[in-house]
């Protein structure tokens, strides 16, 4: 066993993607260094810091637990010490995520005030939907109107110190959760006054009370879904709800003869003007020798085009440096979060510009280019502009393009979802879903989300997971680096369903398909139901709910779980930890470092269940986790069952218990 785990630390090609693995094979010696060498390098890594108990919250530390001291300096024992480092990893993937979706915000607000000219609502109906939701008046009112108001009400939720709770929350999960929440208090006002009193909760000689501490953190992560939600939505109203598209996706969709500009990162206001800006530009690039310009993505900002134009999925986020030795990337333009410093030293090994573009997220030697939104259309121009010039000086000799790419049909907002759904049953769509789980054609539903993480082989846990689970009969849907893995790796489309999915998916996909001939242009419906970005957790969220409102019931009744195999992030951390609090048995495949307190480590793995219904699963081998994975979605489906037979027997109400 232990000369087993030291051979898998030990393999530098810690990766299933045949396109990766080529890669790291031809370039082994050449000196380019990768994530892949760095993480070899790295070994052994602390175990103090892996199982939580270093702190170093103020500078008496780092103190950490061990043997010979129980408590830090300042008498902090492991448990305060972990639920203190929780919080704040809580909070980086909640400012992270919200202020991404402040930054949307900010750009409608100027839509609204007619000061920007790039941009507009592209989906003026999505605008009134969600400004139903919110319950804003839009009888009688221009989309304008209705936008500034539903941007006001936005930056409330990012700022409001007390009054009303956040809108957004409210208006988006169902009125049990709420209650819960207020019963527990952890229900936000805002997201910024929550993230100063979390900081402020976890400064030195603050709060020494784990549970305390862990229920601020689950607070902290409510916001984290208010700011991914209002991302998504109003990226929705700002560039269109996706809706199901074809397209590409792993390393063979570069093209050797074309410009190649790789979009990375997260936020579509950038990578939307880039690809309208390379569809204007496409003679330019014919001028200066190329056969035209191809945009292609890498993880969140490249789940966003994808999702709305179709663009391809270059590679997720391990392989970020290895699209670059391919030798045949102009550009790689990136924005915000996940972007990997390691890439610029990549970079001067070829001719590729990284061009960064975001005043917080910049990377010394690259080449910079601040976008604006007033000038969003000039800007993009000037950075295709850059990637037509690096063009110019690629060397043939250092190209050496994988050919690997498999089919992708992707776009599954929940607007598109319920409308493939409402073909079968246009009354009640989701009751198509509910039906097939009640009759056992399906389990339930499984939400593939997160990252990559080199403490287990690359996409190999994604991959096998998915595949055992879509055997049995679980309905899986996908979201980030995870969605990236399954497009890469085959995965997204209907090839698949015959190869994997057991025969109750298998009826219902095909059930589906027959419904929406017509609607799916010829095309077919894929195994996995890629549902976008990481802030597009959200959508699947809500999918959950459009579940519980159906069958009437709270969120931890319902059978679907999460699963995030190679959690890597901050914002992994945060958005498990809302998954829990909102009622689903979350999975992550990599020990967060938790475990160096066993009190904090029960209440993520069984407190939690009591009271909020939802609860975590630490489990590294995938196919033990496919296991517990499918245990929770049956558990739930008996639970479920027995509950309504009890009810229709008696008479009563359905059982508000899990
Ligand atoms: O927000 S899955 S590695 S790219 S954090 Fe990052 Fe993780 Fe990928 Fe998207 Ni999400
Ligand atoms: Fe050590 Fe306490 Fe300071 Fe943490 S807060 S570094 S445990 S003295």
């Amino acid at each position: 066993m232990a000369d087993k785990k030291k051979k898998k630390d030990l393999d530098r090609n810690r990766t299933v993607d045949p396109a990766a693995l080529e890669i790291l094979s031809c370039t082994e010696g050449s000196g380019v260094e990768t994530a892949y060498d760095r993480y070899l390098n790295m070994q052994p890594q602390c175990q103090y810091g892996n199982s939580g108990v270093c702190c170093t919250i103020c500078i008496q530390g780092p103190c950490r637990i061990t043997k010979k001291a129980s408590k830090g300096i300042c008498g902090a024992p492991a448990y305060t010490i972990v639920a203190r480092n929780l919080i704040r990893a809580v909070l980086g993937g909640t400012s992270a995520h919200s202020d991404h979706g402040l930054h949307t915000t900010l750009a409608l607000g100027e839509v609204a005030d007619g000061n920007v000219k790039d941009y507009g609502i592209a989906d003026p109906e999505k605008l009134k939907r969600l400004a139903e939701r919110l319950e804003i008046v839009t009888e009688g009112r221009s989309d304008r109107e209705i936008l500034r108001e539903v941007v006001d009400l936005a930056l409330e939720d990012f700022t409001r110190v007390n009054g009303k709770y956040s809108a957004w929350l409210e208006k988006s999960v169902i009125p049990q959760r709420i209650e819960k929440f207020i019963e527990c208090n952890i229900m936000p006002y805002s997201i910024h006054r929550t993230i100063a009193e979390s900081m402020a909760q976890t400064h030195m000689g603050m709060d020494a009370d784990p549970v305390n501490l862990v229920f601020q953190a689950l607070k902290s992560a409510l916001c984290d879904f208010v700011g991914m939600h209002i991302a998504t939505d109003l990226s929705d109203v700002l560039f269109g709800t996706p809706s199901p598209s074809a397209s590409e996706a792993n390393m063979g969709v570069l093209e050797e003869n074309m410009v190649n500009i790789a979009l990375h990162g997260h936020n579509p206001i950038l990578s939307e003007m880039v690809v309208k800006a390379a569809k204007e530009m496409q003679e330019e690039a014919r001028e200066a020798g190329a056969e035209g310009i191809k945009c292609m993505g890498i993880c969140c900002t490249g789940n966003e085009v994808l999702m709305r134009q179709g663009v391809a999925p270059l590679t997720n986020f391990l392989s970020q440096e290895l699209a670059i030795m391919t030798g045949a990337v102009d550009a790689m333009v990136v924005d915000i979060q996940c972007i990997m410093p390691g890439i610029q030293s990549v970079a001067e090994c070829y001719h590729t510009k990284i061009i960064t573009t975001i005043p917080n997220a910049k990377i010394p030697s690259s080449y910079y280019i601040d976008f604006d939104e007033t000038r969003a259309m000039e800007k993009a121009r000037e950075i295709v502009r850059v990637a037509i010039e690096t063009f110019k000086q690629r060397d043939p000799s250092k190209v050496n393009i994988p050919k690997v790419k498999n089919k992708v049909i992707a776009g599954f907002s929940l607007e598109a979802f319920e409308e493939l759904l409402s073909s079968v049953n246009p009354d009640e769509p989701y009751k198509v879903i509910t039906d097939a789980i009640e009759q056992g054609e399906l389990e339930g539903l499984v939400l593939f989300a997160g990252c990559n993480n080199l403490k287990v082989p690359h996409d190999e846990s994604h991959h096998t997971i998915a595949v055992e689970l879509a055997k049995n009969n679980i309905l899986p849907v996908a979201t980030g680096c995870a969605a990236g893995t399954y497009a890469k790796l085959g995965l997204l489309n209907s090839d698949a369903v015959e190869k994997y999915a057991g025969e109750g998916l298998k009826a219902f996909i095909n059930r589906l398909d027959e419904a929406n001939k017509e609607k799916l242009n010829g095309e077919k419906l894929p195994l996995i139901f890629h549902m976008g970005s990481c802030v597009d957790n959200t959508r699947a969220y809500d999918l959950m709910t459009a579940l519980a409102r159906q069958w009437k019931v709270d969120t931890p009744k319902v059978p679907y779980a999460a699963s995030a195999p190679e959690a890597m992030s901050e914002k992994a951390v945060s958005i498990g930890s809302w998954c829990v609090t909102l009622g689903m048995p979350v999975h992550v495949g990599v020990i967060p470092p938790i475990p160096g307190s066993p009190l904090v480590d029960g209440i993520a793995l069984q407190i939690a269940q009591d009271v909020y219904g939802g609860y975590f699963m630490w489990e590294e081998d995938p196919q033990e986790a496919a296991q517990k994975l499918l245990a929770a979605i049956r558990e739930r489906t008996w639970k479920l069952k027995v509950h309504k037979a009890a009810a229709e027997q008696y008479e009563t109400e359905l059982s508000p218990t899990w």
